[in-house]
């Protein structure tokens, strides 16, 4: 099993990686995460945005997977395989898409418990995506919440709707201005019947029987390394693990199973939502990247927090991700300035060194280096031969300080616009 994975704050570009790559797999795999994730995919001059569906549905004969890692919001899954079919008339997901029976849902009232949360200042801000990822894990976690399996069960109706009463009331004495909870409810359950067409079963059977069967899987990271529930930013990170171990806990697979472990960074740094980012960009430069790379979230359109390339971090998270190539996205934006830099350590208050992230501290003041810039017209280079000399010494650069070497190199959005390096 190899893993795709981002090494930074999210939106490094894997979904576009993942797009090139599965079609040399017979099975592509979701672990973690759930509607907070957007895969943005570009096909034939058309883009779409993948939530929840592994992007190896666009491949024949890729069977694709939603793991016992994965939170499922069925509202919004609906709404996606919807806009996929509008997206592609051939692509037929029921046929072949698997959903794990021990992945849990999200319910209508997790997400109203982001916005609450989010919005009442008894809480910490995290600046969620609000799909109610941090309320379905939690209660997963309290062993309070229900799983997909269960809507087989007679009971189903009654244990969520004991469930959507109780939050409902929690809501509402916190005089939160709620829904009609008739149209709540009609609209989740006739979710939760039209996600009954997609076979949902023991999805670790599954993956187990087809490597020993000699099959080959990729399993799709979302979020990424930085967000990730115990090594990420806490508290400003996401609630599920985003890391390789989180992808053999979240598909049932053993550690010994892996092979490659494909990390994907940018040139440079971005971030949505709240929480520290030492290289972060306040001046023109940071704006004039945002609209150049165009980055802003794929699904809440909030514009992205834009920054140098930070080292300690991506240090870190080849580390303790134990990536063995890395995905370099995103260089093509920074194409045209004189120079660009890189955080090659923090400096601390008192003036010791720290040069890997294991927390990023507070107060850490990031010390740049500066490197010569390039300049060239990308939709032009379809060789790795004739890349500017400045972007290969660069990459030269990160190789040696982070010891993993650069497999791929993106050079712009469309799907072939990907150099394979060695
Ligand atoms: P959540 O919603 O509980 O997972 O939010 C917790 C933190 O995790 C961050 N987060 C993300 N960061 C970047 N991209 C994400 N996915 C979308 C995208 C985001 C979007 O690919 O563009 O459309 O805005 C993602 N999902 C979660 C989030 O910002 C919080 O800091
Ligand atoms: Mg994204």
């Amino acid at each position: 099993m190899d893993i795709v994975l981002g090494l930074q704050w999210g939106d490094e570009g894997k979904g576009k990686f993942i797009d090139l790559i599965s079609e040399n797999y017979d099975i592509a795999a979701r672990f973690n995460g759930g509607a907070n994730a957007g895969h943005s995919i570009k096909r034939n001059d058309k883009r779409i945005t993948l939530k929840m569906i592994p992007s190896g549905i666009f491949m024949e004969g890729v069977q694709n997977i939603i793991g016992t890692g994965t939170v499922l919001d069925p509202v919004s899954f609906k709404k996606e395989i919807l806009n996929l079919q509008v997206f592609d008339e051939s692509i037929q997901p029921a046929k072949n898409l698997i959903i794990s029976k021990k992945a849990h849902f999200v319910l209508p009232t997790h997400k109203l418990l982001d916005v609450y949360m989010e919005e009442n200042p008894a809480y910490t801000t995290i600046g969620t995506t609000k799909n109610g990822i941090a309320q379905a894990y939690s209660n997963k976690i309290l062993r309070q919440n229900v799983r997909i399996g269960d809507m087989y069960s007679l009971d189903f109706k009654e244990r969520v709707e004991h469930i959507l009463v109780r939050d409902y009331q929690f809501l509402a004495d916190g005089g939160m201005k709620l829904p009609d909870f008739e149209t709540l409810c009609e609209e989740f359950f006739d979710a939760v019947e039209f996600l009954k067409q997609f076979n949902c079963t023991e999805t670790e059977l599954f993956l187990n029987k087809a490597l020993v069967e000699g099959k080959t899987i990729l399993a799709e990271g979302s979020q990424a390394a930085m967000l990730d529930i115990d090594h990420g930013t806490y508290p400003y990170v996401t609630s599920s693990s985003t890391t390789a171990s989180g992808a053999c806990s979240g598909l049932g697979v053993s550690p010994k199973k892996i092979g490659e472990i494909f990390g994907i960074a940018k040139a440079y740094c971005t971030r949505v939502g709240n929480g520290e980012f030492p290289t972060e960009l306040f001046d023109e430069l940071g704006d004039e990247l945002r609209i150049k790379g165009n980055e802003f979230g794929s699904n809440t359109g909030r514009p992205r927090r834009i920054g140098w390339l930070d080292l300690p971090a991506l240090r870190y998270a080849v580390m303790i991700n134990g990536v063995t190539q890395l995905v370099l996205t995103k260089a093509d934006v920074l194409s045209g300035l004189k120079s660009v830099a890189v955080c090659t350590h923090y400096e601390l208050k008192g003036g010791a060194i720290e040069t890997t992230a294991a927390v990023l501290p507070e107060n850490a003041k990031p010390v740049l280096k500066w490197l010569d810039g390039w300049n060239a017209d990308f939709s032009a280079i379809s060789d790795v031969s004739i890349l500017p000399k400045e972007l290969t010494d660069f990459l030269s650069f990160l190789e040696a300080e982070l010891g993993v070497p650069v497999g791929y190199l993106s050079i712009g959005p469309g799907r072939e616009e990907i150099l394979k390096m060695k």
